[in-house]
């Protein structure tokens, strides 16, 4: 199909349409590094404001309805927290989204959770896993998304395999206490904590435990969790290819998995990923992948860092629409190399941000979310009562 005018915004408008990012609580709250932690004063400290700052992007962007809850930083009291959390829900109009257990918080879990030595902490960590599950059905998310930091530090300091197979029997119990429209996210990662080895750490690894663990475990990618030369969106190609592409947790990184907002060091890398998912889905492939935002606003504004990335996201999920698949095949089948590439790169060199912002205006939204954010004054209010909160709490401490 020709590219038009109009074939283009047709285009635009259906990649966009359907185009959802999930945002996570802890993008909002303070957080930092192993040196420390620069706070700032709009931060949000509860899981109110989480939820008052996800209705923001929320308004601000259109794409952003649900909320990716943290269980032990947002429901302390586990399961008893819901009903006050269904209560923000219909508040703000964002709806609570994957799941996320902590399995790595807990001085406990110094040698593991899942992968423990310890029986006695193995069903410790299961139990919570197995809590989080029930805290996903109250309240219907269907993605519980499980991180485990277990490794080891140290060659020959723990057995590789026995620790594989305490995964494997957790996560079959896992997913049997699973609801029928429920999934298991099982997120890999090579390095950090565990510097030796850690027990989930490549895509292989996860796709084998989703395989053991039963139909509704799924493969997350977090694109921070791979090493430099890795190439992800074959990754997600053979992922897409098994069936086992569950989701992502979006972010970018110059050295480790160092949360830095979705396209700032490498955006061709996510442009590259998105055209797989693009193709897969035009041969009915890429269905209920769940695209998440994991980052840590450490030095940019919370805020502004979610919007920005959630705009950028859709920039390179715009441009990854625009390639001519027909066209491209065409020049790949006859191995025309320079051709295939430079129809596969001239989408991504298309300055989409007037479509975009066409797209925006035609759905009430504001043209340039960024900006909007800026001239709203949200960030500067809240920063004020924030700061008060404080100062009124600490005066009473
Ligand atoms: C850390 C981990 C992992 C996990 C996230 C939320 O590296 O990405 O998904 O925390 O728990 O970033
Ligand atoms: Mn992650
Ligand atoms: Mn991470």
């Amino acid at each position: 199909m020709t590219h038009s005018e109009s074939t283009t915004f047709d285009l635009a408008v259906k990649a966009l349409d359907s185009f959802q990012i999930e945002i996570p609580s802890w993008g909002f709250a303070n957080t930092g590094t192993r040196f420390g932690k620069f706070v700032q004063p709009a931060a949000a400290s509860t899981i109110e404001e989480k939820f008052c700052d996800a209705a923001e992007v929320n308004r601000l962007t259109g794409v952003t309805p649900t909320l990716a809850l943290h269980v032990l930083w947002d429901l302390p009291n586990g399961i008893d927290d819901v009903p006050q959390v269904k209560e923000l829900e219909r508040r703000f109009g964002i709806r609570a989204g994957s799941i996320n257990p902590n399995l790595f918080e807990d001085q406990q879990y110094k040698f593991g959770s899942l992968c423990n030595p310890s029986p006695r902490i193995r069903e410790q960590a299961l139990a919570h896993v197995l809590d989080s599950i029930e805290i996903a059905k109250q309240f219907g998310s269907r993605d519980l998304s499980l991180w485990l930091a277990d490794g080891s530090n140290y060659p020959g300091s723990q057995s590789i395999r026995k620790r594989i197979g305490w995964l494997e029997q957790a996560l079959c119990a896992a997913h049997d206490r699973l609801a029928p429209s429920q999934r298991l996210l099982i997120e890999y990662k090579p390095f950090e904590p565990a510097f030796y080895h850690t027990d989930i750490a490549d895509w292989g690894m996860s796709s084998h435990l989703c395989r053991v663990a039963g139909l509704q475990a799924r493969v997350l990618v977090d694109t921070g969790h791979h090493y430099s030369a890795q190439n992800i969106e074959q990754i997600v190609a053979w992922l897409l290819h098994t069936g086992l592409l569950g989701g992502f947790h979006f972010n970018d990184r110059r050295y480790a998995d160092d949360d830095l907002t979705l396209g700032s060091i490498d955006p061709y890398q996510i442009f590259r990923i998105f055209h797989e998912i693009h193709a897969a889905a035009a041969d009915g492939l890429a269905r209920s992948i769940a695209f998440m935002i994991d980052q840590s606003h450490n030095l940019k504004g919370k805020i502004e860092a979610t919007v920005q990335t959630v705009v950028t996201a859709q920039e390179l999920w715009l441009k990854a629409a625009l390639v001519d698949r027909e066209q491209l095949a065409v020049h790949q089948q006859s191995c025309d190399l320079v051709a295939a590439e430079e129809l596969f790169r001239g989408a991504f060199w298309t300055d989409v941000r007037p479509l975009a912002a066409a797209w925006r205006l035609a759905r009430g939204l504001p043209a340039d979310p960024l900006a909007a954010l800026r001239e709203c004054g949200y960030v500067e209010r809240i920063a004020r009562e924030r700061e008060n909160r404080q100062a009124a709490i600490s005066s009473y401490a």
